[in-house]
């Protein structure tokens, strides 16, 4: 599945202790009926084995919507899965690797936290690019330090490359990451444990939000 920028604009990405009560693809459902754009399968436990019964899994729920399964940190996964796509952080290995191994139909997305890293994408094959964290979260252990809306769009033009801004956002930050030029906004807690992700992710679309999808 070729990436369209449009898919980035409510890019959810999943925790399996935040999405405990409902379970991750029952979340994912209800989130996609809400308006979720794309879908990443990250559960930093698994084996890959579990990750590939957990994309099949999530793979059936999204048959028919459009949006793309992508699975975090696990290219193997996601070929023996077939999702639709791999995403890989500075240290997952290198991107020609993941490239390699997915073919050239398949998405990669690479998570940048520096405006070297977005410009060392230059000449990769690359689809999109993770930029933050924005905002500081509870939801990844040491994460970098937050880059703030002006840093985001530092980030956002340092490339050509599609961008989805990560980190601390929820519904009310969807107009301002917009304007630093980011193609959507990525989330966990925002939708992931909320008591009703349909209604968290359809929050993002309000009027007053101004994620117009
Ligand atoms: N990468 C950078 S910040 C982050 C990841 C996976 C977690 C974002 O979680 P939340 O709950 O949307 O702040
Ligand atoms: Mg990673």
């Amino acid at each position: 599945m070729a990436l369209r920028r449009e898919a980035l604009r409510l890019y959810l990405v999943t925790d399996p202790v935040l999405c405990a009560d409902l379970g991750v693809v029952e979340t994912v459902r209800r989130a996609v009926a809400g308006g979720v754009t794309m879908v990443q399968l990250r559960d930093k436990q698994a084996s890959t084995q579990e990750r590939v019964s957990l994309a099949r899994a999530l793979m059936q729920v999204l048959d028919g919507t459009g949006v793309p399964l992508i699975v975090n940190d696990d290219v193997d996964a996601a070929v023996a899965a077939s999702a639709d796509g791999a995403h890989i952080g500075q240290s997952d290995g290198a991107p020609e690797r993941a490239r390699a191994l997915l073919g050239p139909d398949r998405i990669l997305g690479l998570s940048c936290e520096t405006t070297e890293r977005v410009a060392a994408t230059r000449n990769l094959d690359v689809d999109y690019l993770g930029l933050g964290p924005v905002f500081a979260t509870g939801t990844k252990a040491d994460h970098e330090q937050p880059t703030g809306l002006a840093g985001l769009a530092a980030l956002v033009a340092a490339t050509d490359l599609p961008t989805v801004a990560i980190g601390g956002l929820n519904a009310r930050h969807g107009a301002d990451v917009l304007a630093a030029g980011a193609d959507g906004l990525c989330v966990v807690s925002a939708i992931c444990g909320q008591p009703d992700p349909r209604a968290a992710a359809a929050s993002f679309f309000t009027d007053r939000h101004e994620v117009s999808r």
